[in-house]
């Protein structure tokens, strides 16, 4: 492994911690409506201990429900849906308790719990959690919120329920009133296939993982210098020369279209919205390697399988780059049913500024023309941003205060707090550490509602932590990296800001060990935390 910073961010970050420094993070500005909520502490029981913590949650006495073989899953809801977040539930459940759990439109059994519609309106992802001795009640307006009762609901039984062997032990849930919805639409976590390749199966891992604390969107980084990932069938190279190799020069590998399919579909039943990323103009070595004609002078540059960040453009001035940019992103948008397509944009240090604007400019009506939304790094600030643009922040607080000046959302993902590949520590042996360390008490302690001065919460999507894979190599690498630092990412998009608190969130973090041994995930196990 090496630290090394990558030359081009070396000199890219001289402005972005002068800009840190300028605007320390804000941290408990309160919220309207956080007078009433209860909030979670030290001497509530680890049974108690959800993540991320729900706007109110009240334990309201009384002995618990318990799970038994006579459990039955009852679904009164009128979106068809609600019958498929029902028997996801079950599924999971079923592996550890060993339980039929039948999913059914009545009642027939004393002890139900039932996954229906909410009389008073919770939004579009917010729910009611109510548990009794006899009955658990999951009520939303939408099936998205009935999902997500779920996975509180999960949190408050026995963390041998993510188990995937059958464990002969009682299944006691709790008495407790939730009443929850997400403070941000938008809780994500990307990771980065192109550097380093993980397959389907490990990208559903890191699914399951994401899943459990309700994020919301899967940024996949498809395409950079050392790999193209997704198989475009009118470029037949780019994903079986360009995606050959990784970091290292190991083999790399890639999506085929139903890969991706695969992947798309997985997160979708978990109510997770992938979001592709196909990087232009820079970050292209792959491309350029696959196809000549794609660069400026003609020649293919070999594979490059380095760690560092390398110079390359796509040919500006050629009309081949807009068909090659239309022909990907046609493909991928087919591909896609959420409404987004990233477009990177990140770091295009080998592209003039009138180059690059011309650029964006152009991929921009492309990606419009196909009915979807651009994402793209921050640098994208400099072109004319299409309404309904989203702008990820990474590292330049004057970059994002430009793109919001341009009517650009923003996604928060400040590489001193989310970005996952840097190490804990200089103890940890994996990860980059060119923003500095971040541990486990950094990544949660940030606003992402105000951790840029002049910028509104109202102007903020929400959080994502990118999981660079440089030095990322192995499905236990990413587990690592991800855990236990995801969890307070997901806290901070979903959770009120009132009442946060390090010394609080540690303990409810702590609790949630004995579930990731369960279900096999590897984590940091961190002096930070007060492991049980
Ligand atoms: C930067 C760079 C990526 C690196 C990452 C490593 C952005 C947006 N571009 O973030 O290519 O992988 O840092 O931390």
């Amino acid at each position: 492994m090496t630290t090394d910073s990558p030359l081009s961010r070396r000199a890219f970050l001289g402005s972005a911690t002068a800009a840190f420094a300028a605007a320390p993070f804000l941290l408990g500005a309160p919220q309207a409506a956080a007078g009433s909520l209860t909030v979670n502490d030290r001497s509530l029981p680890a049974s108690l201990s959800v993540i991320p913590r729900p706007a109110l949650l009240t334990p309201t006495g009384g002995p618990p429900f318990q799970l038994t073989p006579h459990t039955a899953i009852v679904v009164r809801h009128p979106d068809p849906a609600a019958r498929q977040a029902a028997e996801q539930f079950a599924e999971l459940l079923r592996r550890s308790t060993g339980f039929p759990l039948p999913v059914q439109d009545e009642s027939g059994s004393p002890q139900a719990i039932l996954f229906a519609v909410s009389d008073e309106p919770t939004g579009a992802e917010g729910y009611r959690l109510d548990v009794t001795p006899g009955l658990v009640a999951i009520r939303a307006t939408a099936v998205a919120g009935l999902h997500y009762g779920a996975q509180s609901l999960r949190q408050l039984l026995p963390p041998e329920t993510e188990s995937t062997t059958v464990q002969a032990r009682p299944w006691p849930i709790p008495a407790v009133h939730i009443a929850d919805e997400p403070r941000f639409v938008w809780r994500g976590a990307m990771l980065d296939v192109a550097r380093h390749f993980f397959g389907v199966t490990e990208v559903k891992r890191f699914i399951d993982v994401i899943a459990a604390y309700k994020i919301n969107r899967l940024h996949l980084h498809l395409s950079d210098s050392q790999g193209w990932r997704l198989e475009i069938p009118s470029w037949p190279r780019l994903a079986t020369y360009g995606g050959s190799t990784e970091v290292d020069g190991t083999p790399g590998g890639y999506f085929t279209q139903a890969d991706y399919q695969e992947i798309v579909a997985y997160a979708a039943q978990r109510f997770i919205t992938v979001v592709p990323e196909l990087d232009m103009p820079a970050h292209v070595n792959a491309a350029l390697a696959s196809y000549p004609e794609l660069n400026e002078d003609g020649v293919a540059p070999p594979l490059y399988t380095g760690y560092k960040g390398i110079q390359v453009s796509l040919a500006i001035d050629k009309d081949i780059t807009y068909r090659f940019a239309e022909d990907v992103l046609t493909t991928v948008a087919g591909l896609t049913p959420g409404p987004y397509l990233h477009i990177g944009g990140d770091e295009a240090l080998a592209t003039t500024a009138a180059d690059y604007r011309l650029f964006i400019n152009r991929i921009q009506q492309i990606v419009q023309t196909l009915g979807k939304q651009v994402v793209g790094w921050e640098e994208i600030n400099t072109a004319d941003l299409a309404p309904g643009t989203h702008v990820q922040y990474w590292a330049d607080v004057k970059k994002a205060r430009a793109a919001v000046a341009k009517g650009g959302k923003l996604i928060m993902s400040p590489c001193k707090q989310a970005y996952y590949d840097q190490q804990y520590n200089a103890d940890t042996p994996i990860g980059l550490n060119w923003a500095g360390y971040t541990d486990v008490q950094d990544a949660y302690s940030w606003d992402p509602g105000s951790c840029i001065a002049d910028v509104s919460e109202t102007d903020v999507l929400g959080p994502e932590a990118p999981l660079w894979t440089e030095n990322i190599r192995t499905d236990a690498d990413v587990e690592f990296m991800t855990l236990p630092r995801m969890p307070g990412l997901a806290e901070l998009g979903w959770s009120p800001v009132a009442g946060r608190s390090w010394d609080e969130y540690r303990y409810r973090l702590a609790a949630q060990e004995p579930r990731w041994t369960a279900m096999g995930v590897g984590y940091y196990r961190s002096t930070e935390v007060p492991w049980q």
